[in-house]
This record gives structure tokens, C-alpha cells and sequence, in this order.
């Protein structure tokens, strides 16, 4: 999108020109998926799509906010001190719980504002567009109002609007892959440390392909918060039979092989195993990924699919025909549901070459099974939030 036009449409909602325009990317998660919130490792990367906003300051105490993707909802309008809770907020629950987390920490703001967003990211579709507004309205106060706040505090922030605000169980993995994002390298964070690592993503001759199932993917309405407290179930149950771990990030496969008996429920040892083992298989794919085996890496891209389908439960008919559709195309190294599941999106790793047969023939077997079309794009991994004019 180009900062005229964003300008152009603040006009058009606002009935003046707006200031300056910013930018937050969404993400897509390469390997380590449900491991954020069991103390593993994720490897995920910031993209080009994400969400614009233009902002422009006022000299009252109001904040007036229109979003570009849900024109319906118009412009909504409240009081920099009024930023309580409320279930009825639509999508103005983000500027208001990125307020109201970061007034905790003492960072106010004195005077409102009118902010316009629009995002180029499907909306609820696994790709992290609540993240993408939660830093995308950070970064903007921040700026604005010289918090001088660090991008971790962000982060941390943009996860305390998820839970504490909003009440979802969330991990830190979207925030941090957003705000912590690098164009063309994915970031190696270990949720327990918060230590990570720049990987450069070199895929030699292919390209990340991102396929949306178009099935649109709830947070709240899905069964995220129910896998996170069986996986807390499972890791009270190893600790109660004196196992030492403050986390299933903290175990090895052979440790875990040894101690699942603990658990003693299946469904449980299912979801605490896919922890362990996608943990121990990001870790791994990372050193594929270092080390250019890249067929080697596509092979653990799959593994995670298969093992989110089979332990964790989470991907659906939908991300499944994507992923075992996309495993039988030529020039496909790998191709795994990225995110939540429960719909959302899946990514695949092709060929250049393959690419335009591979979009054709996926897309046309999902429509036949399915009953409507997914959408494709190609993933470009670039720089996390930015303002783009002074
Ligand atoms: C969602 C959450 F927000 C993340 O924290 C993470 O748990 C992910 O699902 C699954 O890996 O995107």
C-alpha cells in the first residue's frame, strides 16, 4: 500500500490530512508450534503484509479510531482515561487494552488522537493480525508520546493485552516474532530464556508459500486455551511423580519416553508429547536450516504437521487437505499448518520454478473437497514496526 493513498483514506474517514504513517508486520511461524507457552523453542519470521496506520494528534482528550477492514464498525470514539474492559468493543478492544496494559507500567498518554488503520492481512487467519495492531499501536504511542520504552517492553505488552486483557492464554511468540522481526531471517526464540537468534532464511531455489484456508480461525471460540491447560495438566502430573522440570521445554524425547507414564491419561500424554518432541524438532530444523540441508529441513516441516494433526489435534480438514495436497506436488520441500490451526493458515516451501502449478493444483483440490477456495501468497519475510513518513 503506498502512504498517499493510506493519506488519502485517513482524509476520506477523518475529513482532514492525517500525519505520519506507520507499519506493523504479521507473521508466519516456520517449526514450533504450541511450544511458546511450554517453555520450547519457536523459529518464526515477520512478513510484508501487516497493518498501516495513520495517525494524527488532537488537542482534546479524545481518541478516535477507523479501521479500513471493518469500515461497518465506522468511527469509534473514546476518552484517553476510559480504557475498561468491555466484551461489546469490537476491534477497538487493541488500542484501548495496548492503553490501558501499558498506564500499569506508568506510560499515559496526555492528549488523544485520531488513528486510521488498514491492514493487508487476512483477517483471523492464523497470520497474526491481532499482534500486528497490538505493536503496530505501540510502536506509534511510543513514538509519539516519547515513552522511550524498548521493543521488548512492546512485546511483553502486546502478550499482557492477550492475557491479562483480553483473557487468552497466549504464548509470546507472535508479539516477539512481529516486533523483533528481520527482513529475509527468522528468529530462534527460547520461550523459557527469552534468548534468541537471528537465522538467516536461505532457501536456495524456493520460496515460502503461504496458503490460506480461508476458514476464518477465533482465538476465543477455539480450543487454544483447553490445549494450553492440558499441557499445564500434564507437566503437574510429572512433577507430582518427581520429575525436576519447570517446563515440557525442559525435557528431552528419551527423558519424556521415560517419564509419560506419569501422566497416565492419553489425551494428555498426546499433547504433552507434540510439546516435547515439536521442541526437540525446532531445534533441529534450525540446524538444517543453518546448515543448507534443506530437504532434511522440509522433512521436520512435515513431521510438525503430523504431529499437530495427530497428538496436539489442531489442524482440521481444511489445513490437512492443504498440507497432504501440498506434499504431493513436485518441487515441494515441506508444508506444515503455521499458527493456532483450527483454520488459519498453512505454508509450504516450493520450488520457484513450481510455483504456479503448485497454487493451480492445490487451490483446485481444496476447492473440490472443501467447497470453496483458499488463497495463496508468497511470503516475503521481512522487517518488524516502522514508522514510513516523518
Ligand atoms: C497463537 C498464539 F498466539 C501463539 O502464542 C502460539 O501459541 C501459537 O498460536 C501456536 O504456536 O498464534
Amino acid at each position: 500500500m503506498d502512504y498517499q493513498s493510506l493519506k488519502d483514506e485517513f482524509n476520506t474517514a477523518f475529513g482532514y490530512q492525517g500525519e505520519r504513517v506507520y507499519f506493523s508486520p504479521g507473521r508466519i511461524n516456520l517449526i514450533g508450534e504450541h511450544t511458546d507457552y511450554n517453555g520450547g523453542n519457536v523459529f518464526p519470521c515477520a512478513i510484508s503484509m501487516g497493518t498501516y496506520g495513520v495517525y494524527a494528534p488532537r488537542d482534546d482528550n479524545q481518541v478516535r479510531v477507523y479501521s479500513a477492514n471493518l469500515p461497518d464498525a465506522g468511527i469509534i470514539t473514546y476518552q484517553i482515561d476510559q480504557l475498561a474492559f468491555d466484551k461489546n468493543d469490537s476491534w477497538v478492544k487493541f488500542p484501548k487494552g495496548v492503553m490501558y496494559e501499558m498506564a500499569k507500567q506508568g506510560k499515559t498518554i496526555d492528549h488523544g488522537f485520531d488513528l486510521f488503520v488498514h491492514g493487508d492481512l487476512p483477517d483471523a487467519s492464523g497470520l497474526s493480525s491481532s499482534a500486528s495492531i497490538e505493536l503496530l499501536i505501540g510502536n506509534i504511542l511510543n513514538q509519539e508520546f516519547n515513552w522511550g520504552v524498548d521493543q521488548l517492553t512492546l512485546v511483553k505488552n502486546g502478550q499482557a493485552v492477550e492475557n491479562d486483557y483480553l483473557g487468552l492464554n497466549t504464548g509470546i511468540m507472535d508479539q516477539f516474532a512481529i516486533g523483533m522481526g528481520k527482513k529475509d531471517q527468522a528468529v530462534l526464540l527460547d520461550t523459557n530464556t527469552l534468548k534468541y537468534e537471528y537465522v538467516p532464511v536461505e532457501l536456495g531455489d524456493n520460496v515460502v508459500v503461504i496458503m490460506n484456508t480461508n476458514k476464518r480461525r477465533e482465538l476465543t471460540d477455539s480450543k487454544y486455551n483447553e490445549r494450553r491447560a492440558e499441557c499445564e495438566k500434564a507437566l503437574a502430573l510429572i512433577q507430582k511423580g518427581g520429575v525436576d522440570v519447570k517446563t515440557l521445554g525442559d525435557l528431552s524425547q528419551e527423558e519424556f519416553d521415560k517419564d509419560a507414564y506419569l501422566i497416565n491419561d492419553d489425551t494428555l500424554i498426546k499433547r504433552a508429547r507434540h510439546a516435547v518432541i515439536e521442541n526437540q524438532r525446532t531445534l533441529r530444523a534450525k540446524k538444517a536450516l543453518t546448515e543448507g540441508q534443506l530437504d532434511e529441513f522440509g522433512k521436520l516441516v512435515n513431521a510438525s504437521h503430523v504431529s499437530l494433526h495427530y497428538d496436539y489435534e489442531v489442524t482440521g480438514k481444511e489445513l490437512d487437505t492443504l498440507a497432504e495436497t501440498a506434499w504431493k506436488q513436485p518441487g515441494v520441500l515441506g508444508a506444515r499448518m503455521t499458527g493456532a490451526g483450527f483454520g488459519g493458515c498453512a505454508i509450504a516451501i516450493v520450488n520457484k520454478a513450481n510455483v504456479d502449478d503448485f497454487i493451480k493444483n492445490v487451490g483446485d483440490v481444496y476447492k473440490k473437497e472443501i467447497g470453496y477456495a483458499a488463497s495463496f501468497y508468497v511470503a516475503n519475510i521481512a522487517d518488524g514496526p516502522r514508522q514510513i513518513t516523518a
